[in-house]
């Protein structure tokens, strides 16, 4: 497949000569469809070099520890919504008004996704789409019109220049953007297997400034345009300004970062608004429950087996072991992660070396998650923010949640004395 072998690095040292004639060509054709589509009203280039960067922006004003939303509540009918939380982000300059309308974007996408979830069963909207995403999975109905749902709201907020989600192959370029060209990266429907039993699934997604090498000028040809799409999207999770998932179960939940903390927003259908629930979210520094699908067992290395036995001896850890508890999707098993502690995991093994999940629009949000929350976010080997992706949908080993959890994990893949 295309986006699996022409990595962008590959792209980057040698061009498009870098991938067979037959990937060049598939290579193409998205890029010629992109270019059509692709209008804009003059370079951004000149604007973007005169702007400060949004992340230096950020962080000038930055004091870690300030809570953005913690205002006193001073009547009993004062609703802290998503929106008034962004606008005093906006306000105290954490955030510029073009990065508040990309998440109200997404938060219209998770709205919309939220009640098709909800009415996926009445509304014959269950069941496989008949066709394969780009990694070779079956698509369901529900993917397919979240990642749709996705895109329009992305491309109406005039604020988005590229686009990439799990059920496309390449990245997209955005037509009609009018400033900001933030580059979005998400998985609209994870977990979605679960769908038709009417279990938790959710949406992630990641935001990045463009990078100024690789800006789309209205000149670009299509080539070189892809090019630069397919690398605009491949930044390491160091580079993210924001992060988020929306959790689709009993409550619609969206919870994110911009690099300030975690805040989790319970979306009230009667008013139609996301109100904030979870201020200031922290991740207990241990937890004893780990999240993994022990199904894969006999597929991993001995240092992961060991690891997962040591957590079920009641004698080490004061009388009672780990509890296991796995959904099998990744944005409910992360949320109880984050609230209750301990571990989740999905490691590489004999069959799937880097496991199942991917770098850009899974493990690095829930590690930027993660880490603001206290937590951690690794390979078993490696921080996964630091990890700059050489492909679009590239998997990576995943173990995220509590600090204690993840350190005690990598000191048993590692054969290192176990932290304090
Ligand atoms: P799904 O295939 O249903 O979309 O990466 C996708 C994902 O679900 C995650 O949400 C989930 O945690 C994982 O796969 C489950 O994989 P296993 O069935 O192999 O446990």
């Amino acid at each position: 497949m295309a986006a699996a072998l022409c990595s962008p690095v590959a792209l980057q040292r040698s061009g498009a000569a870098a991938c067979s004639s037959k990937q060049a060509s598939q290579f193409m054709a998205p890029a010629l469809r992109a270019a059509a589509a692709f209008t804009r009203a003059g370079s951004s280039a000149a604007v973007r070099a005169a702007a400060p960067s949004r992340r230096v922006l950020a962080q000038a004003v930055a004091a870690p520890a300030a809570a953005p939303a913690a205002t006193a509540t001073k009547s009993a009918y004062e609703l802290q919504t998503l929106t008034t939380w962004l606008l005093d982000l906006e306000k105290k300059a954490v955030i510029d008004n073009e990065l508040a309308a990309v998440i109200s974007s997404i938060a219209t996408a998770c709205k919309q996704i939220g009640s098709l979830v909800n009415r996926a069963g009445i509304s014959n909207l269950t069941g496989l789409a008949g066709q394969e995403n780009v990694q070779g999975e079956d698509q369901k109905k529900l993917d397919v019109i979240s990642n749709e749902v996705f895109g329009n709201c992305l491309r109406s907020s005039g604020r988005t220049g590229v686009i990439a989600s799990e059920e496309e192959d390449l990245p997209v370029a955005v037509e009609e953007t009018f400033s900001g060209e933030y580059v979005v990266v998400f998985d609209p429907l994870d977990g979605s297997s679960n769908i038709d039993a009417g279990i938790s699934v959710g949406s992630i997604f990641g935001i990045y400034e463009p990078s100024p090498e690789c800006s789309i000028e209205d000149m670009d040809d299509p080539e070189e345009m892809m090019k630069k799409c397919v690398l605009n999207v491949c930044q390491a999770g160091n580079e993210l300004l924001c992060a988020g998932y929306t959790l689709y179960s009993s409550a619609t939940i969206l919870v994110l970062t911009v690099g300030q903390g975690v805040y989790g927003f319970t979306f009230d259908p009667l008013i139609g608004e996301f109100i904030l629930s979870h201020p200031n979210i922290r991740i207990p520094d241990k937890g004893k429950i780990y999240s993994f699908n022990e199904g894969n067992y006999q597929l991993w290395t001995e240092e992961q087996k060991a690891y997962i036995d040591s957590l079920k001896h009641p004698e080490k850890w004061g009388g009672k072991p780990y509890s296991s508890r796995y959904i099998g999707s990744l944005v409910g098993d992360f949320h109880r992660t984050l609230l209750y502690g301990g571990i989740y995991g999905y490691p590489g093994d004999s069959k799937n070396t880097n496991g199942k999940l991917r770098l850009l629009y899974e493990c690095a949000p829930m590690s930027m998650i993660a880490e603001q929350a206290g937590g951690k976010g690794s390979t078993g080997f490696k921080r996964v923010l630091d990890i700059v992706p050489e492909a679009v949908h590239q998997r990576v080993p995943l173990f995220v949640g509590s600090p204690w959890e993840v350190d005690y994990l990598e000191s048993v893949l590692q054969g290192k004395p176990a932290p304090e």
